[in-house]
């Protein structure tokens, strides 16, 4: 098991595929982007994460991670390619599958194929099924098929790479036992073994369970709006019992997990999870509830100047996928007769999709919080954590991570 195969390297693959290249792995790394595979071919990377640049560059520099535009031959495979829902909140496994139709034609009976992708139940069984399609040549029971769901937390990758316990469900025993085998070569946290579909409701119950309890918080702060009471001390004092432990408040949840993953569940057994998709409602519901916020405030001036602060899904990294902020901007440039000034300290332009706003203007944070009128706090990173609230006065400031007192 010297040889591993990555397809996908983002967020997951690349880290995952350094540190096995830094545990003296032959890795080899697979993406469809040219200028993803020439930037960590240079040792660079293209994506923002604590850690991750001297991570990539040993990798790199060893000899030991190269990547290409298509598979290789390995003793392992590991997919780690997005898995988003597509129209009616259903899973869009076209990423999954097409991965496994690249890798089918390089594939060897005694292999390992790992899916690490969050994923629908059944999957696993599923690439077991698109690689015997592929290679009738092959006797399928000689090639093992497991999923490992990926845990990690962004901006906390490296260090929960190798840290976390992992979850290993093959779709039968010998294929759990040799992905164990695996794993122990470069995880020091427990692995637990189960089978394959409980695997990735494993998965699956981890991010519901989280979104659940952020929509609480959500929802907490939209009844204590309603009745003037501040939110964030509420659940300060909530928490000193010694069994409550309410999460925090925002202008609702993204990313490409928690925001994703609970439609999976619902998907499979959508008379059972009322209260699973209940919670994914509250926090979109969140987002809109931001918005007329901050409408309510352009109306108390003519044409005023609304900073937004921040437009990741979370604080201190570059990922705006499923962002709350992108939606929250991208709304109000779309029907405000105001102008807008972004602030994003971990990108250096904005996105394509906000480009197309003459209204919108991506500026730093000095500029924005001058000539604003209405300041938007949507993302907490650590630059505006620092701002001194005496620069608010004369503002209306909507703070919806309660940054501030
Ligand atoms: N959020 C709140 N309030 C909170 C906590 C989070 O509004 O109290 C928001 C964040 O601002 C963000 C979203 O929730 O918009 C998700 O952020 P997160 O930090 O809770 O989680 P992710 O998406 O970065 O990572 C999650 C993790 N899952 C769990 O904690 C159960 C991580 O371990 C998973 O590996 C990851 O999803 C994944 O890839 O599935």
């Amino acid at each position: 098991m010297k040889k591993v195969c990555v397809v996908g390297l983002g967020y997951i693959g690349l880290p995952t595929a350094s540190l096995l290249a830094n545990k003296d792995f032959q890795v080899y790394g697979v993406d469809c982007v040219e200028y993803v595979v020439d930037t960590i071919n240079e040792g660079k990377i293209h994506i923002v994460e604590k850690g991750l640049s001297d991570f990539v560059e040993q990798a790199v520099r060893s000899g030991n991670l190269k990547a290409g535009l298509e598979p290789v031959e390995a003793d392992v495979f590991i997919i780690a390619v997005p898995t988003p829902f597509k129209e009616g909140k259903k899973p869009d496994l076209s990423y999954v599958e097409n991965a496994a139709k690249e890798i089918a034609p390089y594939v060897n009976e005694g292999n390992i194929i790992i899916l690490e992708s969050t994923s629908p139940i059944g999957t696993t069984e599923r690439i077991s099924q698109w690689i015997a399609q592929e290679r009738k040549d092959l006797n399928i029971n000689n090639i093992f098929f497991a999923h490992c769901p990926e845990r990690v937390l962004p901006g906390k990758i490296i260090e929960e790479l190798s840290k976390n316990d992992r979850i290993i469900g093959g779709v039968n025993k010998e294929s759990t036992e040799r992905t164990v085998e695996f794993y122990k070569c470069f995880v020091e946290g427990d692995l637990l073994k189960t089978d394959a579909r409980t695997a990735e409701l494993s998965k699956l119950t981890e991010n519901a369970f989280r979104d659940v309890n952020i929509a609480f918080a959500n929802e907490l702060s939209m009844i204590c709006d309603k009745l003037d009471i501040n939110v964030w001390e509420l659940i300060k004092l909530a928490n000193r019992h010694p069994r409550v432990n309410i999460l925090q408040p925002g202008p609702g949840v993204g990313g490409h997990c928690i925001a994703v993953d609970p439609w999976f569940i619902v998907d499979s057994a959508p008379e059972e999870s009322n209260l699973i998709s209940t919670a994914r409602n509250v926090n979109d519901k969140k987002t809109s509830y931001v918005i007329a916020q901050v409408r309510k405030a352009i109306k108390k001036y003519k044409k005023p100047v609304v900073a937004c602060l921040g437009l990741a899904f979370k604080p201190d990294i570059d990922d705006l996928r499923e962002s709350p902020a992108m939606k929250i901007v991208k709304e109000l440039a779309q029907s405000e007769n105001s102008e807008l000034l972004v602030v994003e300290p971990n990108i250096i332009g904005l996105p394509d999709s906000l480009a197309i706003y003459e209204n919108l203007k991506f500026v730093d944070l000095d500029t924005a919080i001058q000539r604003a009128n209405i300041v938007v706090l949507l993302v907490d990173h650590k630059t505006f954590k620092g701002l001194d609230e005496k620069m608010f006065l004369n503002k209306i400031l909507i703070d919806t991570r309660g940054t501030f007192k």
